[in-house]
């Protein structure tokens, strides 16, 4: 499939996708969300992958939502087609997404951030959810994720006064986990994804699975939840495999069986 906004890439079992729209900083319109969709449904569906990067230009990650499509929007138009309904699918998608941020992620750019499963951030990475400078709020999971990210004060803080959050500030609080220099990001993203891609895909897929139920649920189901996974594990072959490479000191051969 061809691609206009975004540029697609596989590194080994890794899936690459450049969000490309320079001119526009990225901004995320409905074209870009519907190739962005079809490039992760297309990496999942691809069994030589295990894992994707998405990343943007080093002047920016995505500049937020494209507010030159939205602004003319009615209510009745946003609301009757549920206006960036669209992202949920983004967020099914089972197997692993690294989200490597250089420049701005502001707005619906901070927002694809939090969605995917972790960030790498450059040190010139700037974050921020600055919807109310322009009349409204978060629209795609800016207020929830954010704040279950970094807290309620400063979730509180970004959403009300729009700054922006630098690199260094991110990783404190937690909205990302590791911040490395710009010139070294995309190919420290895509060796934490090759890492993950060469481990058991379904016990990776189970992982991300389980993490995720800790946002959606209390301690106690999400520990049978952990728990249940677990005990399911040891119908793989991987697991026969992953135990007896540690026991015979060599390396884990793994089938995704
Ligand atoms: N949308 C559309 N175009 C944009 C956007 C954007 N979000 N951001 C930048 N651009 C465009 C600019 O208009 C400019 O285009 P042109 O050259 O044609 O004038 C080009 O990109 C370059 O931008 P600047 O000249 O402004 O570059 P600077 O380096 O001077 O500034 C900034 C960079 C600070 C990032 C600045 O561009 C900026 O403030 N951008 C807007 C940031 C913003 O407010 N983002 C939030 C958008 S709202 C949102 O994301 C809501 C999400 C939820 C929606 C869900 C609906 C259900």
């Amino acid at each position: 499939m061809t691609y206009e906004t975004i540029i697609t890439e596989t590194r080994g079992k890794v899936g690459l996708i450049i969000l490309n729209r320079p001119k526009a900083l990225n901004a995320l319109n409905s074209q870009i969300l519907a190739e962005l969709v079809a490039a992760v449904n297309g990496f999942s569906a691809d069994a030589g992958i295990g894992a994707m990067v998405i990343t943007g230009s080093e002047k920016a990650f995505a500049a937020g939502a494209d507010i030159k499509e939205m602004q003319s929007i009615s209510y009745v138009d946003a609301y009757s087609q549920d206006f960036f309904v669209g992202w949920e699918e983004f967020t099914r998608v089972r197997k692993p997404i690294i989200a490597a941020v250089a420049g701005y992620a502001l707005g619906g750019g901070c927002e694809l951030a939090m969605m995917c499963d972790f960030i790498i951030a450059a040190d010139n990475a700037k974050f921020g959810q600055p919807e109310i400078t322009l009349g409204v709020i978060p629209g795609m999971g800016g207020s929830q994720r954010l704040t279950r990210f970094v807290g309620k004060s400063k979730a509180m803080d970004m959403c009300l006064t729009g700054r922006m959050m630098d690199a260094a500030e991110a990783e404190r609080s937690g909205l990302v986990s590791r911040v490395v220099p710009a010139g070294e990001l995309v190919e420290e993203a895509l060796k934490a994804a090759a890492k993950i891609a060469d481990f058991s895909l379904p016990s990776v897929m189970m992982a991300k699975e389980a993490v995720n139920r800790a946002f959606e649920t209390t301690l106690a189901e999400g520990l049978r939840f952990e728990r249940r996974l677990f005990h399911s594990l040891f119908a793989l072959e991987d697991q026969k495999e992953g135990m007896a490479a540690f026991a015979e000191k060599r390396k884990p051969n793994f089938t995704n069986r």
